[in-house]
This record gives structure tokens, C-alpha cells and sequence, in this order.
């Protein structure tokens, strides 16, 4: 259980809506999107009575330049434009924001800070959405309003107080549009600090980093035109029904076509079965599914390198027999450490690949030979491939096996990790980074006439520990729910008290606003469904998808309320406040974004004629090096890596738990306590494990259990009086919710690859409870 207020109070488990109804377990047997999802989209509409302004806004979502780009997650729009291109999850987020719930003044006046502490963090963000700007009172322990003016006033005098500009940090998550985002990070950079930590370092950077590495760009070289095209799709480590739902029309699409889809997850998600197509009112009318897998393969939590390793060892044993099977002429003119590689691979015996994969040796050779008969394949992967630590070199793995048949900068093929967050893609693209190149600092300096510095920043993790060492006393946090999303809740929560001011860029109340400095701000802004008037008229805002698209997002709702501003506008305020003698033309950019979108054309990579080509129907496509087969690396070609296979058996007695998402929430805001798709209602403290490892513990279904983790320190993290769910899951393994068990996950467990906290690969021991 987590504790509050510097580890003395408990707090009750983070649960969600439902007042403790009856759990169920009935494992699912119905296609993934469909009717089940319609169903629960009333239910949603009905409870936030949006039931007329959800619909009527649905049909304006991601349409081509003229409606607002869906606010949950980053899979690509449809190429095709104008088809209704939505999902169950989409309108729940759409809806979510749109609620008319309010929390205003006489809601803060009535209930204390530590009052709201005790709340769930469902009813938290319950309460609907925040109205005018807040400040923290410590003599009435209340929140009370503060015009814009003085909240500026108040960040700027606690800035120019600091004695370094190191002492704050500004934490981004993944929504932030692109315009917003220049600013944000100008600001920062300005200031001069590269303290720019983003919910990308608990999420893809290791994906970055890995292509980075390989192919010399940071991101996937597959667009959606690839996936139509593609002979062959591996789809690693994502709950795809849930978590990017519109990915089940390209692969029921592509099973129409007869390709291969492979997935690799040790749970059979939803996706890994069939779909009705959520936009195919036919097939809904129907109930018409489509399979959505060919394969499915299920390693042990953190035995993807070795599965892919194994691939790689077939296809070369193959080769021997079929020259063919290699792309040669790709790898002599392409790529580098071939040779290396290939004596890696032969010097894996199968024992250590099957022993650490958790897969068979038939079975990985299955998934070798329809690599090899495909003459396209694209691999996609997420958060079960990248928040382990090894995350870097998996990624590489992977890229390493699409190299061996030329997969990488052609049609139909290459690498395409799902992004998370809408823009958090567009977000690194666009400036947040805590270790930015020097040729982009130079732009930034010599476009923008400022002096940024040149040393690095610190990311997340780095973030909470300085936090908590005393070293940054200021906290910006410009979205998201830092308090919830982060590891090591008590460490994290404890670091975020000891800050002098955090500051809350928010739509709603949520854990973040209770979890606090000496002084604190929440500062209301604008949702990404609302009209955003400016001098110049009515304001767009850009993002990028997870294929490099970038496009415009139009809010058309009236704002929540007359006292909200943009972010673009609130960065703007905060930055004067804080540089009073800026020569940055702060005011006069949030007149018209087109103006800051002509200085970023100016700095960002791929950005020239920003303002005409994002106007473009679809928008315009970053372009990607790689997919040129210009690599940016040290040797100018794809270079194979030969990493070591690492251990990822668990210990005698231990189990593997990795966190992940249930189907009814968005990160750290829970819509319900239910995973429609895992066959679970109302119960969110659970872990799913393995029948035989619950046997083996005299575990049985719905039993209460301890969870205890261990972290490298030796250090000990526990919940108390979770219910174990028997489910198909490899043995030695276990998962269940974030935000919950971010209480397992230790600050100094972190990637030495990639700084990212090991979300998914937590050393435990369950025990039933006595
Ligand atoms: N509805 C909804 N959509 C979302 C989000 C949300 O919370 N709700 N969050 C958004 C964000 S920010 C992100 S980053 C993405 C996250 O999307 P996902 O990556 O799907 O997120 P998780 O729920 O963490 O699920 C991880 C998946 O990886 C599998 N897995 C766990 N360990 C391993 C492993 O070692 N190997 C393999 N191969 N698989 C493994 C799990 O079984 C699970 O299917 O979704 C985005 N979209
Ligand atoms: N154990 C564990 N922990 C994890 C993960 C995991 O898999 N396991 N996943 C990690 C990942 S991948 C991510 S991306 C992070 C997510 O971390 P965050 O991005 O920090 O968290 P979210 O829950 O997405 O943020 C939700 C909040 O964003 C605010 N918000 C919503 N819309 C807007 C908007 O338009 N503007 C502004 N300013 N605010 C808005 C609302 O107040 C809402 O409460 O969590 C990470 N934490
Ligand atoms: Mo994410």
C-alpha cells in the first residue's frame, strides 16, 4: 500500500469508480471493438450526459484539417481521409474532456486539500473540469483563486529567486501540441536550464534510443501506407485493442489481403484474436469479425531479444541452404557489423534461447519462416518491449533481423513503434529533450537570439531524485499526472513536497494538485476540443502521430469556461514573468501561431513552409533518413548490434510482474474499475498469474495475496491484499495496474540503457494471505 504525506499516513488503494460491487473473472470469447464497445460508449456518454455534444463532436474528430485530432493516442489517421476513422477509446477521452461537470471556487472553498487527499483519484478527476487558476493557501489549507496576472507574478519572482536556473525542472506530457511545445522548452532553454523531463522517459525512449543507435533516427520508418502494404506484421508487446485501437482495422485489412500477423506478448490480448471493425457499421450490423493473427507467440516477460535472436539464428541457418533468405546486397551496401552478428547468433546455443525466450524452438522457427516468406515485414512494438531494462537493445534486435532481409527504407517494410500519448512524438520533435544536439541548440540559438545551455538536463527519474535531494525546488509539470505516472509513489510524492513551488498545467483535479510544494499553482487551460480564440481569430495547434505526420488540430466547443487560456498562452505568460527583459516576442506570438510556426520552420528539421504544408488535407510527413537509406549514424550505414543476451529468468521462489493498462483507463485517470477484454469487472487490485504458480503457493481464484518487491538496492516494496486472477500467462510471470503498483517500482530501478523506470520488470514474491 502507498503512503501519503512523507510516508506517514496510508492512503486506500487507488481504485476507481465503482463502490466495491462483487469482482468478476470470465475470461473474454467475444471479437475485439464491435458491439461490446458501442455498448460501453453509450454507458460513457450517458454518464458524463454528453450524449448529444459527444456524437456531434465525434464526427469532427480527426477529420482532415477541419476537426480536432483525437486526444488519445498516436496512431496514424486514416490515409484514406474522410471515413469515420474513431474507436471506443477515442470518444471516451473525447467525452471525458467535454464533460459539463465543473470545479470551481465554492468547490475548493469547501473541501481542504488534505480532505481531497483522502479522496479516490477517480473521484478526483470526477468532479469535472477545473475553471479559473488556483493558488495554495497554507494558513486554510485551501486552494483559492488568483488571477492569471499574479500566477504569473508568483512562478516569475519564485524563478528569478532560484540560484540557478537548474533548480527547476519542466516535466511535458504527451499532449502538449507542437506550438505550445517550441515554447515551452524555448522557455526553459532561455532561462538556461535543459531540465526538460517528458513522460517519453518512462515510455519510448528506449525505442528512441534503440533506432537512434541503429539507424540514426529516433523514430519508426513505417508509415500506415507501409502497413497496407506490408506481406508480414509482428506485433510485439502491445495491448493493441485497448491501447491503440484503430490499429485493429489495419490488421483485420491486412488479414483480408492474407498476410501474416505474428503477435508476441505472454498474454493473448484481445488483438491477438479478431475484431469487428469499429467503423464498419456493415460488419457491426452483421457481427461480422475478422481474425487479427496468424501467430501467436508467448515468451516470458523480457524474452523478446532472445525470441528475435532466435529468429535470427533460423534465418541464418536457412540461408545456408537458400542464399536468398539474406537480403546481401542490402547488408554489403547498407549496413555494418554484419559478421559480428551473424557469429553472435551462431554462438547462441537454442538451449539459452529457448531457456530465456520462454519459447520453443519449433515455435521461434515458426516465426523465422514467415519472416522469410514475406518479402515485407514490418515490426511494431510498445511498452512490452521498451520499459525493460534491456529495452535498447531489443529494439536493436529487432532492427538487426529486419536488416538480414533489407527490411528497412522500402515499401511495406521497417520498424514502427506505437507511440503513446497523441503528440508525444511531436513533442521530442519539436524540442523536449534533456539532451539536445548541439546543431539543434545552435538553430535555437542563432533563429530564437538566445543562449541556451549546452549541458544536459535532467529527465524524469532524475528529476524526482534531485527533487528530493533539495536540488530542484521548482516543478512545472504542463499535463499529465506526475504524482500517479511516476515510480516509487511515497519517494516520489515525498520529492515533490520538499519543491518551493510546483506549478500544474491542468484540465482537471487530479493527484498531482494534492501532492505539493510549499507554494503551488493549478493553472486551468484549454482542451484540445475547444474553439482557441486569439487576437488574430481562432487558433490551430500541430501534432505528430507515431508515423511522422504532422497535421492541424481546431478545437470547436465552446471552452469549459470564460477564465481558461491556452497553453501556448499560459507558456507565454509564465516566460515573461520569469525573463522580464526577453528580447522573445512572447505576446505577440500568442496573437497568431502562425507566427511561432514560421520560427519554428526556421529551427526544427523537416519543418521549412511549415504554415502551407500543414495545411496540406493531410498534413505533411517528416521526412525520415532512414527511409532514404541516408543513415545518420557514426558510419554512415545501419549498424547490427551484437549486445549480450541478458538473464531474465526469474530466481528460484520469485515471479516477474510486469504494469500495464486495464481497457477502461487512460494512464493514471481510470474510467471504471472493469477490463472488459481480460473478462474482469470491478476489481482493479489484482494480479494475473500463472495457474500452476498459484497452485504452487496454495493460491487459488479471488484468494487475497502480498505482493513483495525486491529492488537492486535490496530495498523491500509491497501491496497488501490483492486478488490473485488465474490467467494464460507464462509461467514465472505475473501483471497487473499502473498507476497502483507504481508503489513496486523503485526510483534507483531505472534502465542503464535507457534512464527509463522498469515498468515491466519488477522482481516479486507472492504470497497468499494467511
Ligand atoms: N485506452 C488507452 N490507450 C492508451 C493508453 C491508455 O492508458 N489507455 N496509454 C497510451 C500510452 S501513453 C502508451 S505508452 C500506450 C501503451 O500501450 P501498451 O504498450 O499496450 O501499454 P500497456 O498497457 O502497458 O501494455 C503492455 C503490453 O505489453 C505486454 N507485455 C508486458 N511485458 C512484456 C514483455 O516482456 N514482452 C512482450 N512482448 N510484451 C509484454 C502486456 O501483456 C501488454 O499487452 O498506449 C497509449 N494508448
Ligand atoms: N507502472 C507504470 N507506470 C507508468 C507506465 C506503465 O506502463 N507502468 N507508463 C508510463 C507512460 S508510457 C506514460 S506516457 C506516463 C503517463 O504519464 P502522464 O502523461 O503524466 O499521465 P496522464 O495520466 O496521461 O495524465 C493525465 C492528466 O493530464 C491532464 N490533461 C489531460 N488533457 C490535457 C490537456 O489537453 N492539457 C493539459 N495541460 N493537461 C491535460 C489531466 O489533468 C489528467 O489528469 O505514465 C508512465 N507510468
Ligand atoms: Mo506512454
Amino acid at each position: 500500500m502507498s503512503t501519503d504525506r512523507d510516508g506517514q499516513e496510508p492512503l486506500e488503494p487507488e481504485v476507481g469508480p465503482t463502490p466495491k460491487e462483487s469482482p468478476e473473472f470470465r475470461p473474454y470469447h467475444h471479437p475485439a471493438a464491435g458491439w461490446g464497445a458501442a455498448k460501453s460508449v453509450t454507458h460513457l456518454l450517458l454518464r458524463e450526459r454528453t450524449l448529444v455534444d459527444g456524437p456531434r463532436a465525434i464526427m469532427r474528430m480527426n477529420h482532415e484539417n477541419t476537426g480536432f485530432d483525437c486526444p488519445g493516442c498516436a496512431w496514424p489517421d486514416d490515409t484514406k481521409g474522410l471515413r469515420l476513422d474513431i474507436c471506443e477509446n477515442g470518444i471516451k477521452h473525447v467525452t471525458w474532456e467535454m464533460t459539463p461537470k465543473r470545479v470551481g471556487r465554492a468547490f475548493f472553498a469547501a473541501h481542504s486539500v488534505s480532505e481531497l487527499s483522502s479522496w479516490s483519484n477517480f473521484s478526483l478527476e470526477d468532479q469535472g473540469r477545473l475553471t479559473e487558476p488556483m493558488v495554495y493557501d497554507p494558513d486554510t489549507d485551501h486552494y483559492v483563486p488568483i488571477k492569471w496576472k499574479d500566477a504569473f507574478e508568483l512562478f516569475g519572482r519564485v524563478v528569478l529567486g532560484l540560484d540557478h536556473p537548474n533548480q527547476a525542472s519542466f516535466y511535458t506530457s504527451g499532449r502538449l501540441g507542437n506550438e505550445a511545445t517550441f515554447l515551452y522548452q524555448l522557455m526553459a532553454r532561455e532561462l538556461g536550464t535543459n531540465n526538460l523531463p517528458d513522460c517519453s522517459n518512462m515510455c519510448h525512449e528506449a525505442s528512441g534510443r534503440g533506432l537512434q543507435a541503429s539507424l540514426g533516427t529516433g523514430k519508426g520508418t513505417a508509415d500506415l501506407k507501409d502497413w497496407e502494404a506490408a506481406d508480414a506484421l509482428f506485433i510485439m508487446g502491445v495491448n493493441a485493442a485497448s491501447n491503440a485501437p484503430r490499429m485493429l482495422t489495419a490488421l483485420a485489412e491486412a488479414y483480408h489481403r492474407g498476410a501474416q500477423i505474428v503477435h508476441i506478448n505472454p498474454l493473448v490480448e484481445a488483438a491477438a484474436t479478431r475484431t469487428i471493425v469499429p467503423h464498419d457499421f456493415l460488419d457491426m450490423a452483421l457481427f461480422k469479425t475478422t481474425r487479427t493473427s496468424t501467430l501467436n507467440l508467448q515468451p516470458r516477460i523480457g524474452g523478446d531479444m532472445a525470441l528475435i535472436r532466435g529468429m535470427a539464428k533460423a534465418v541464418l541457418e536457412q540461408s545456408k541452404t537458400d542464399p536468398k533468405t539474406l537480403d546481401q546486397e542490402f547488408i554489403a551496401r547498407h549496413t555494418t557489423g554484419f559478421d559480428e552478428y551473424r557469429a553472435l547468433c551462431e554462438n547462441t546455443s537454442w538451449d539459452e534461447l529457448e531457456l530465456q525466450s520462454g519459447v520453443s524452438r519449433a515455435d521461434i522457427v515458426k516465426a523465422a519462416r514467415v519472416y522469410c516468406d514475406a518479402d515485407r515485414s514490418i515490426f511494431s512494438w510498445c511498452l512490452g518491449v521498451s520499459q525493460h531494462e534491456h529495452g535498447v537493445d531489443t529494439v536493436r534486435e529487432i532492427v538487426n533481423l529486419l536488416l538480414l532481409r533489407g527490411n528497412v527504407g522500402r515499401e511495406g517494410a521497417g520498424p514502427s513503434p506505437v507511440r503513446g500519448h497523441s503528440n508525444v512524438q511531436g513533442n521530442r520533435t519539436c524540442g523536449i529533450d534533456h539532451r539536445p544536439t548541439e546543431d539543434f541548440l545552435n538553430r535555437l540559438a542563432e533563429v530564437c537570439k538566445i543562449d541556451p545551455p549546452c549541458e544536459h538536463g535532467l529527465d524524469t527519474v532524475g528529476t524526482i531524485q534531485a527533487m528530493h535531494r533539495g536540488d530542484v525546488k521548482v516543478f512545472v509539470g504542463m499535463g499529465g499526472n506526475f504524482a500517479l505516472a511516476a515510480p516509487d509513489t511515497p519517494y516520489t510524492h515525498a520529492a515533490l513536497r520538499k519543491c518551493e513551488l510546483t506549478v500544474q498545467v491542468s484540465t482537471k483535479l487530479n493527484r498531482s494538485h494534492l501532492v505539493h510544494g510549499r507554494q503551488a499553482l493549478i493553472l486551468p487551460c484549454l482542451g484540445r476540443t475547444e474553439k482557441d480564440h486569439q487576437r488574430k481569430g481562432v487558433q490551430s495547434t500541430s501534432v505528430e502521430d507515431s508515423m511522422s505526420m504532422v497535421h492541424l488540430s481546431i478545437g470547436m466547443k465552446r471552452p469549459a469556461s470564460p477564465h481558461l487560456l491556452s497553453e501556448p498562452a499560459i507558456v507565454a505568460g509564465m516566460a515573461r514573468a520569469a525573463l522580464p527583459a526577453s528580447r522573445t516576442p512572447w505576446e505577440w506570438y500568442i496573437e497568431d501561431y502562425d507566427r511561432i510556426r514560421d520560427t519554428m520552420a526556421q529551427v526544427l528539421d523537416g519543418f521549412e513552409d511549415f504554415n502551407r504544408r500543414v495545411r496540406l488535407p493531410l498534413g505533411f510527413r517528416i521526412k525520415q533518413p532512414a527511409r532514404e537509406l541516408v543513415f545518420l549514424t557514426p558510419s554512415g550505414s545501419a549498424e547490427f548490434s551484437t549486445a549480450p543476451l541478458p538473464d531474465v529468468v526469474p530466481a528460484a521462489g520469485t515471479l516477474v510482474l510486469g504494469t500495464m493498462r486495464s481497457h477502461d483507463q487512460w494512464n493514471t485517470t481510470v474510467y471504471s474499475d472493469n477490463d472488459r477484454y481480460r473478462g474482469v469487472k470491478n476489481l482493479r487490485t489484482l494480479v494475473f498469474m500463472n495457474t500452476d504458480d498459484m497452485r504452487e503457493r496454495g493460491i487459488a481464484e479471488f484468494d487475497r495475496v502480498n505482493i513483495t518487491a525486491t529492488a537492486r538496492d535490496g530495498s523491500i516494496r509491497s501491496l497488501k491484499d490483492y486478488l490473485a486472477i488465474p490467467y494464460e500467462i507464462p509461467r514465472g510471470c505475473a501483471a497487473g495496474y499502473m498507476p497502483e503498483m507504481n508503489v513496486l517500482v523503485a526510483i534507483g530501478d531505472y534502465s542503464t540503457q535507457s534512464d527509463q523506470p522498469i515498468m515491466k520488470h519488477i522482481n516479486v514474491t507472492i504470497n497468499a494471505v494467511t
